[in-house]
This record gives structure tokens, sequence and C-alpha cells, in this order.
């Protein structure tokens, strides 16, 4: 069996998901995502420039093989870009393999540890009351689990990626057409405000809801240490992103003060990024993406060593990545002995369920995964001619003083 030809379309409904379509002398194709939000073409421009002309004549089933090839050899290695470009050839590979043998993904890996994965929605509110007004619409969906985030008194944009229009989350953190939007953002407000938004949370709901929160890389080390201790009474399900991803020794000072559990990784691409933060336990979550995390190959070893360390996962799925990259963590969900939970927000539209059709579907806060060989996702060309790329930036967030922060 050979690669014969691949292709990149980039474009989708509010999205500029970037699509690889790789095909073979056998008439079986296969499809992998390498959506890297906000700075799209790149991947692309890594995949036709330099990795597709090097896949043409080679085995697909050789994957592993063809990952170590496009890894070692870059000589540069691992970074967002490179690791979605590859992440996206990996995931088309497996999805070739699993049609040729008509297995679902899953079975390739072990077969089914579960049969739904459990999964949590985004429920953010401009205020208190639209928060949580919006967990209840969640709730009455069947959701058993769901990220808050809450705009902060004084501080508009203060619960980050906080939508414009009130609504809740269908919002799609890019901003088009213009240059990148600021936001300010004060620490001492948010800390002050924020336990009483779960203590709310809690009054209203119970204890058995699972409430899940991003810090987005927003706290010093101290402050999160002080953070956790204090939320500690209202049993979050995970804090995320407390402190900023470039430092992991500062996760020791937080878990040093309290118990809450801490979810980190959806901006790490490689197995080594992730190695000091597992091996030392200083996370209870594990969030890489298949997309920009080396594909299904690389993922798997990152849950692996993950498992070793009592680490479960918690993969990434924010309306950035697409269906593609959904099914394929859907497969590994299915298999890990050490899955966690599921981030699930991409497979809301209509328009998005046209251009990516699958039979995977959602039910009672579950993700079931279907029984089609492969991943189980197709990729509708002709809608894809209604979509083209648009620029889109992440906001830039400031302290009120003027300071660049971490968004
Ligand atoms: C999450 C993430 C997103 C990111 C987005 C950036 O936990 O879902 O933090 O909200 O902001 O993926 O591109
Ligand atoms: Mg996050």
């Amino acid at each position: 069996m050979k690669i014969t030809g691949a292709e990149v379309f980039i474009g989708g409904p509010g999205k500029n998901y970037v699509t690889l379509k790789i095909k073979t002398d056998e008439g079986i194709y296969g499809l992998g995502d390498a959506t890297l939000n906000n700075r799209e073409t790149l991947p692309a421009a890594y995949l036709t420039d330099y990795l597709i002309p090097c896949l043409i004549g080679k085995d697909p089933l050789n994957s592993e093989d063809i990952w170590q090839y496009f890894y070692r050899g870059a000589y540069f290695r691992r970074g967002p870009v490179a690791m979605a470009a590859i992440g996206a050839i990996d995931m088309a590979l497996w999805d070739i393999k699993g049609k040729l043998a008509n297995l679902p993904l899953y079975q390739l890996f072990g077969g089914k540890s579960r049969e739904g994965a459990l999964v949590y929605a985004h429920a953010t509110g401009s205020n208190l009351g639209a928060l949580l007004d919006t967990i209840a619409h969640y709730q009455d969906q069947g959701y058993k689990a769901v990220r808050v985030q809450c705009g902060i008194p004084d501080m508009p944009a203060g619960g980050y990626a906080i939508p414009k229009n009130n609504e809740d989350s269908k919002h799609f953190i890019t901003q088009f057409g213009s240059l990148p939007e600021e936001e300010i953002w004060s620490t001492a407000k948010y800390l002050r405000y924020m336990p009483t938004v779960f203590e709310a949370i809690r009054e209203r709901f119970g204890n058995e809801l699972e409430i899940l929160h991003d810090v987005h890389h927003r706290l010093l080390p101290r402050e999160a240490a002080a953070f956790a201790k204090e939320i500690e009474q209202y049993k979050l399900y995970w804090m995320e992103d407390p402190t900023p991803a470039d430092d992991q020794t500062a996760l020791r000072m937080i878990r040093q003060h309290s118990t809450v559990p801490i979810a980190i990784g959806e901006v790490f691409n490689s197995l080594w990024d992730c190695k000091q933060m597992i091996e030392e336990e200083l996370i209870d979550f594990i969030r890489v993406a298949v997309t920009y995390a080396g594909g299904i190959t690389h993922v798997k070893r990152i849950v692996e060593l993950a498992a070793l360390h009592h680490v479960r996962t918690g993969f990434h799925g924010a309306p950035s990545h697409s269906p593609i990259s959904m099914a394929a963590q859907g497969h590994i969900n299915a298999w890990a002995p050490n899955f966690g939970i599921q981030e699930y927000l991409v497979l809301g539209t209509l328009e998005c369920e046209a251009l990516f059709p699958s039979q995977h579907y959602y039910k009672d806060g579950m993700f079931y995964i279907s029984d089609e060989p492969g991943l189980g996702v197709d990729f509708d060309e002709k809608e894809a001619q209604r979509y083209s790329y648009k620029r889109g930036y992440h906001p830039v967030v400031r302290l009120e003083d003027g300071t660049v922060w971490n968004y």
C-alpha cells in the first residue's frame, strides 16, 4: 500500500479548521486535524511545504516509522506548529489503518474500557446570575460536569473568554478581522470574588455536580497556593492552569498547601514537556490534545506515562479542535485505563456536522464513540468550499497599570 497524495484544507463554521486528507493507491483515505488556534496557516504550510512531499510513496501502515522520520528528521524538534502537522499525519495514518482492518480505532488500542466517556461543558457568565442560569441549562441537557467561568465585578472581561453578547458557551475565543483586543485583569479582584462564586454554585446545585475551573495561567505560585487552599472546601473536580505553563516547578508550592486536583497540558506539545510534572506527581489530570501533541502515537505514550503516576486524562477539547481530533481523542478515551474526563464543545452546530459527518454522539453527560471503522468521521469537500481562511487572534491581557499579563 502506498500514499499517493495529500491535501490540506483551511476553513469551517466560525473556525479555521486545518484538515488533512491523505490518499492511497487502494482508494482508502485518512483524515487528520492540524488546527492550531489563531495560527492556523503555519501547520498548513509545514505540511504542504515540507512533510507532504516526503509522504508520497511511503507505506501508510508504517505510522510509527513515519512519526519518527518527521520528529527526529526535522532536527529542530517539537513546538506547536511541527507537532500539529505531525499529529495530523499520524491521525490520518491511524484512520487508514482502522479502515483497512475494518475496525474502529479503539479496537486497535486494546478495546473498550468503558461505554461512554464523561464530558464537561463550558458554563460562562458575565455575572453570577448569568453563570448560574447557564449551569442550569447544561444540567437540563444532562451534563454532570461543567467548567465555570464568571465575570468579576469591575473587571468586565475578568472571567476571560467572557462572550460580549452575554451568551454562554458558543463563543469561539477567536476575534476575527482586526488586531488583538486587550482585556484588563486584576488578580486581587479575582481572588476576592471567585470563592464566592463557588459558594453560590454549591448552594444552588448541591454537591454532586462536578465543578471545573480554568485559571488560565493568571496567578503567581504563592497566589495560586493560597487560592487553592481557600477553595478546597468547594471540592472542585479540578483547577486548571493555575500558573504560567512555562515553569512547572511553580506547582510544588500549590501541592504543598492544598489537595485541589490540578489539570495542566493544553499548551504542551510533547512527552518531554509533560515529563517533569507527571513524574513529580504535580498534577492530577493531563490536558494535552492529539491536535498539537503529535497525534495518537505520541499522546498514547503520554497517557501511558501518566498512568504510572496516578494521573488521569482530561484532554483539551476547546472549540478550536475539529471533530477529527475529537474523534481521535474519543477512541483513546474509550480505551485508556486512566481516563478521567473530556472537554466537549466541538460538535455543537449543524454546519459543523455537515462538514464532518459522523455517528459519534453525546447523551446524558457522556460521549459515545461509534463502531465505524477508523476514526469514524468523514470530511465533506463540497461543504468545505463554503469556507475560507480568516485571520484571528486571542485577546491580549494587561494588568490595570498597563503591564502585559498572561492570556
Ligand atoms: C480550555 C482552554 C481554551 C483556550 C483556547 C485557546 O480550557 O478550553 O483554556 O479556553 O483558551 O483553547 O486557543
Ligand atoms: Mg484551559
